[in-house]
């Protein structure tokens, strides 16, 4: 059961969240009667509620709040996270994710030859380890484990995805912000993150694996113990989807993911269960973003997410959007591809077509 300071400070926490104006699923989801019954459960791992929503307690401006602190909270507080990913991935309480299937080699091309809208298009997904808990259940010995782990499967890597480690440890300072700059590497100080009980021992145990192209690349325990991209400037989604797929089937030769029957490959957070996959451009639709109303409406019609271009909670700058597949979770990986694919198709349309 949950101890006495813990139910405090959920009580505390729920209190401020219900008078708040919060958007979040979180203050939407977590209604009096859930949070009574769900406030003193505990798993084996001993995470509590307070671990998966203390993230939107805390950022009252989620979108979402709430990440599982460890495999067991997607069922101890299944009534929670079943209203949230039946909602972000229209995945309902009795569906299943259906077998990995990466679809036909030849299926996508370039998405706009012309090169007049699309700057860059960039492929990720996520894997959980065996044998290591999640986040806020890691110690400073796991990350480092995960970090040594790795390294024998990146010295394997050859060809196109052959190339170096790089550690947080050590990085200067300057170098790891033109990474960020550049769009290769994960930001720092990510609040959300943080509030999750995610950032523990930083730097320790954190980094980046890249080719001498920065086109297939691997962060190491960043929100989740792997993730793995693939990325390049232009709109040939077939060539960036290839190489992720290439990729991932050289890592999973030596390593073990954790995946669910219903959910898949298990993932932090909720938003990435499933296939895990998040495929993006980057993008320019200026006539679009100049009707804001018609470009959302455009972007939910075809389950696409717009963040700004530099990622998630970040802004649009020089007008380029970043616009990716909302949904993960129910669907394969070659639909969650082509449901982008057909998305952004659309979305050059539209742009074509406005006055
Ligand atoms: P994730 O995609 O892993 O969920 P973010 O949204 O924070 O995380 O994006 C991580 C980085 O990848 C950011 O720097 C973002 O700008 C970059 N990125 C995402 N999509 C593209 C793209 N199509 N082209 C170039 N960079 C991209
Ligand atoms: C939020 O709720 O806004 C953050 N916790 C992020 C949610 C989804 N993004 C993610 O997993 N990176």
């Amino acid at each position: 059961k949950a101890s006495p300071e813990v139910l405090s400070q959920l009580e505390l926490g729920y209190e401020k969240l219900f008078k708040s104006d919060s958007p979040s699923m979180l203050k939407r989801f977590l209604i009096k009667e859930m949070f009574d019954k769900l406030k003193f459960k505990k798993t084996s791992f001993g995470s509590t509620l307070l671990d998966c929503i203390q993230s939107g307690l805390e950022n009252l401006d989620s979108g979402i709040g709430v990440y599982a602190a460890d495999p067991e909270c997607y069922s101890v507080f299944a009534d929670l996270f079943d209203q949230i990913i039946q909602e972000y991935h229209t995945f309902s309480p009795s569906a299943r994710q259906p077998p990995t299937d990466w679809g036909p080699s030849n299926a996508f091309g370039n998405l706009d030859p012309t090169g007049q809208f699309v700057v860059s298009t960039r492929v990720r997904c996520c894997r959980t380890l065996k044998g290591f808990p999640l986040n806020p259940c890691m110690t400073e010995d796991h990350y480092k484990e995960i970090e040594n782990l790795m390294q024998p499967t990146f010295s394997n890597l050859s060809g196109e995805l052959k190339g170096t480690y790089n550690p947080l440890v050590g990085m200067p300072k300057d170098v790891q912000q033109k990474l960020i700059d550049d769009h290769y590497l994960f930001k720092e100080g990510d609040r959300f993150l943080q509030a999750a009980n995610a950032c523990r021992f930083w730097p320790t145990g954190r980094g980046i694996y890249f080719n001498a192209k920065k086109s297939f690349l691997v962060w190491i325990c960043e929100e989740d113990h792997l993730r793995i991209m693939s990325m390049q400037p232009g709109g040939n989604v077939g060539e960036v989807f290839g190489r992720m797929v290439n990729g991932v089937k050289e890592i999973q030769k030596n390593n073990e993911f954790v995946a669910s029957d219903r959910f898949g490959y298990l993932t932090f957070c909720p938003t990435n269960l499933g296939t895990t996959i998040r495929a993006s451009v980057h993008i320019k639709v200026p006539k679009l973003a100049g009707d804001m109303t018609k470009f959302k409406d455009l972007a939910d019609k075809y389950h696409l997410q717009i963040r700004g271009a530099a990622g998630e909670h970040s802004e649009s700058k020089d007008g380029v959007y970043d616009l990716s597949n909302k949904r993960r979770l129910g669907l394969t990986e070659y639909q969650c591809m082509k449901e982008m694919y057909d998305g952004i198709t659309e979305i050059i349309k539209a742009e074509k077509a406005k006055k």
